[in-house]
């Protein structure tokens, strides 16, 4: 995260760090991607994130990724679902969204906590310019590879026509991924907060309208972060997570 500031314990209880290693080596785990808890044994991620052939965990209820912490759940990921649809190209990341079923008993997976909770899906479109929030462990204009410590910012929902306007990404923009951010530049998402949450508030309930997917470099003037829009893959994320609940 650009321009974020450090996260109190206990505000955005359903981001976890998606970690990955190479299968059954005795490598550890690194931190690779954020996700989102959406129930007890789902956690949504963005297609880009999921690599074949890695052994996956998921770790949520904390703010710090190398200090140990007694509230911090730990979760082995069973299998990841990407969109049938998931496209990478040279400029654009299409339908950039992937579902991980966590492992556990009778339904149960993460456990919910003070620290620990679900976030709520989206039930509409939300207006241009209102502010959301996004978060991550990814680069800062500070560090490439990003921090120990859980950060913020503030961003704001920048409107499709404005977003595909040939100063900003023009048309290769579709309706899976929508822009947010502040376009005098400065505060952005960025490498390593892939697939982490872009929540805003929707009758006051936090609701996570994007994931964290894609942009041109970060904190950059006309090139606010790319999310994937959660909305368009409602009907998905109900098919995905009722078929093998
Ligand atoms: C990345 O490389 C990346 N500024 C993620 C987000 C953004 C740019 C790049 C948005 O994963």
């Amino acid at each position: 995260i650009f321009g974020g500031l450090k996260v109190s314990p206990g505000a955005i209880p359903w981001q976890v760090s998606l970690q990955q290693k190479p299968k059954n080596s005795n490598m550890k785990y690194s931190h690779v991607c954020g996700g989102v808890l959406i129930a007890s044994c789902w956690v949504l991620t963005a297609g880009h994130c999921i690599e074949t052939n890695k052994d996956m965990r998921v770790v949520m209820g904390t703010l710090s990724l190398n200090t140990p912490d007694p509230s911090a759940q730990i979760i082995a990921v069973d299998n990841a679902i990407v969109h049938e649809n998931y496209r990478e190209t040279s400029v654009a990341v299409y339908n950039d969204i992937a579902l991980l079923r966590l492992r556990g008993r009778d339904g149960v997976c993460a456990n919910e906590t003070q620290f620990v909770k679900t976030a709520c899906l989206p039930s509409a479109q939300l207006s241009d310019g209102k502010q959301c929030t996004i978060s991550g462990w990814g680069a800062t204009e500070d560090s490439n590879y990003g921090t120990n410590h859980l950060l913020e910012a503030n961003v704001l929902l920048i409107s499709q026509t404005k977003c595909s306007e040939p100063s900003v990404y023009g048309k290769v923009m579709d309706s899976s991924m929508f822009c947010a951010g502040h376009l005098q530049g400065g505060v952005d998402s960025c490498q390593g907060d892939s697939g982490g949450p872009l929540t805003c508030k929707q009758n006051n309930t936090s609701v996570v309208y994007g994931l964290v997917s894609w942009g041109d470099q970060c904190g950059r003037k006309n090139k606010p972060g790319v999310y994937t829009r959660v909305t368009h893959f409602l009907n998905w994320i109900k098919a995905k997570t009722q078929a093998l609940s």
